[in-house]
């Protein structure tokens, strides 16, 4: 991101919360987010104080109060979503985004949201993992009616429990969230809190998957496990915003997961453990440490770690086609085939024809490859060393220790001391040790068998 893009967020959140007092009897104005970048953090108001979250290429809605109620206005919405540069699609969302802002909000708030619909159908709000009145859940039919078309619905309650939430339609929820419908909600502790550490960086995103056609605009909305586009905050790498954090921050992240497939979450260079799920903290003595977490389709996770160790570290699904963008999944392998011109004459009779390579795929990181308009190469992204050969749900932590605290710009790519990268060897490899192969001349090679403890009944 660069610095103008960054603060872009800045100028609509005071603009939004500086109401004027002669609106405060209406609907609070509806704030709206034209980029995709990571907007600046929203800073604590009214002598609350927290760490405020960073949504990744995304941004927190603004607020007012009206007579101790936070009141924020969500407008669900058509809108058009960048997922990377080259590659813009047709989503439903909110606020101008997708997903929608993140609503961030402290233990014991009482909360107000209009919600306003702007899309061509029904919706309502769905506010995943609160505690709640039965009617403010937002399962349509059940709890409330729809909201129709061109209405606004109020939803009212009390932010009973500090932690990490998300909210989505549960109003024709397969065409919705495939659509993009999905936000972040985080309730930050009201004090002190046993099991909540205060941290110097808090950041959030939300997991999705798209089935986009090379070529096209629209996610196809009856796809159930054949997506072609894995998203965080509806971005595909390289267009995710890197996690930029002063050496020795204590860093948390929120990963909440509305795709229908578990993303193992897998973090370079430092142990994390799992201190939050939907249902809140996890208690000190039931944590232990991972590198990889799995999300589970509908769960949240929140880890925490010390950034302790300088540098660029991946941060990544391990699933490895989920770091790719759009690919065909019926290409045939061909490693080890020598195929010459063979697909060049396959592509005489099937024009789309490709073939992996004979020696793999990496290639294709470096190939300029004919793409259909509005669509991303399957593996992109250069580094100080070349191509990065990833897509999706792909991006680095940064630890620098000159970043100044509090300072999320991207502060650039690591310059690694003297002496501390792999380096090719140049001189022929030494022989390597072999133990020398067994007597063969009809004797026993000298293994020793264990017992067979099945032999000695
Ligand atoms: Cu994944």
């Amino acid at each position: 991101m660069n610095r103008r893009n960054f603060f872009a967020g800045t100028a609509t959140a005071v603009a939004a919360s500086t109401v004027a007092r002669s609106a405060l009897g209406a609907l609070p104005e509806p704030a709206s987010q034209a980029t995709a970048a990571t907007a600046a953090p929203l800073a604590a108001a009214n002598g609350q104080r927290y760490t405020p979250v960073v949504t990744l290429n995304g941004w927190t809605l603004p607020w007012r109060m009206n007579a101790g109620v936070k009141e924020f206005h969500l407008v669900a919405e058509p809108v058009v979503r960048e997922l990377a540069p080259g590659m813009q699609v047709n989503m439903w969302g909110y606020n101008g985004q997708s997903p929608g802002p993140t609503i961030e909000v402290v233990e014991g708030d009482r909360v107000r949201i209009f919600v306003t619909n702007r899309l061509p159908e029904h919706t309502t709000v769905h506010w995943h993992g609160q505690r709640l009145p039965n009617g403010m859940d937002g399962v349509g039919g059940l709890t409330q009616p729809h909201i129709p078309v061109g209405k606004t619905f109020v939803y009212e309650f009390t932010a009973r429990r500090p932690g990490t939430f998300m909210y989505h339609p549960h109003a024709d929820e397969m065409v919705q969230m495939a659509m993009g419908m999905m936000g972040f909600w985080v309730t930050h502790p009201k004090g002190a809190h046993p099991q909540i550490a205060p941290v110097q960086r808090d950041f959030c995103f939300l997991l999705g998957a798209f089935d986009v056609d090379p070529g096209s605009r629209t996610p196809k909305v009856s796809t159930m496990t054949d997506f072609n586009l894995w998203t965080w905050n509806s971005r595909v790498f390289p267009g995710i915003d890197t996690l930029n954090v002063r050496q020795g921050d204590r860093v948390r992240i929120r990963v909440g997961n509305l795709t229908m497939t578990n993303h193992p979450i897998h973090l370079h260079g430092h142990e994390f453990t799992v201190t939050g799920t939907d249902g809140g903290p996890v208690p000190q003595g039931a944590r232990w440490p991972e590198v990889t977490t799995d999300v589970a389709v509908g769960q949240m996770r929140q880890i925490e770690f010390i950034a302790d160790e300088e540098g660029d570290w991946a941060i990544h699904c391990h699933k490895s086609h989920h770091a790719m963008n759009a690919m065909g999944h019926d290409v045939p392998t061909m490693i080890g085939v020598p195929h010459g011109d063979l697909a060049e004459k396959i592509r005489r009779i099937v024009p789309d024809y490709m073939a992996m390579g004979a020696t793999g795929m990496a290639e294709m990181g470096r190939m300029e490859m004919p793409l259909p308009d509005n669509t991303l190469p399957m593996m992109s992204g250069q580094g100080p060393f070349g191509p990065l050969e990833m897509g999706g749900m792909f991006s680095v932590l940064k630890v620098r220790r000159d970043q100044p605290p509090g300072d999320y710009r991207d502060p650039g790519p690591f310059r690694h001391p003297a002496g501390s990268v792999a380096y090719a060897y140049e001189s022929a490899p030494p022989p390597a040790p072999r133990q020398a192969p067994a007597a063969t001349d009809g004797a026993a090679p000298s293994v020793r068998k264990p017992a067979d403890p099945h032999t000695h009944h």
